[in-house]
């Protein structure tokens, strides 16, 4: 295994393979509090547990995560909610700061 020392927040090749598929509506949500691989990471779990994702990957120098999902059973609000509720802003949807300061020190934003 290559990527078996890879950081916090890479693509395994399972995940890039899923990202790939056209299985899905891609969308790309801003997020511009993200900083690190650990954020990366947490916003990726967030979005996944959301019913109806296929497949997430967040670029934290682009500040945006990408994310593959069945339009039936969920949308873009949701998803945008659940970055929120993870603590991280999710394009006009602002971050739930009770979940923020519980993040790791390293993700939290200067106050
Ligand atoms: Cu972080």
């Amino acid at each position: 295994m290559a990527d078996e020392h890879a950081v916090c927040g890479s693509k395994t090749a399972a995940e890039k393979a899923e990202m790939e598929s056209q299985k899905g509506t891609l969308t790309e949500i801003s997020v511009p509090t993200a900083q690190c691989s650990m954020c990366a990471k947490t916003i990726k779990s967030a979005v996944k547990d959301v019913k109806g994702v296929y497949a997430a990957d967040v670029d934290v120098e682009d500040k945006v995560a990408s994310v593959r999902y069945d339009d039936k059973k969920t949308d873009v609000g949701t998803l945008e909610n659940a970055i929120a509720e993870a603590g991280y802003d999710a394009n006009d949807v602002k971050r739930n700061e009770t979940a923020h300061a519980k993040l790791p020190a390293c993700c939290q934003l200067e106050k």
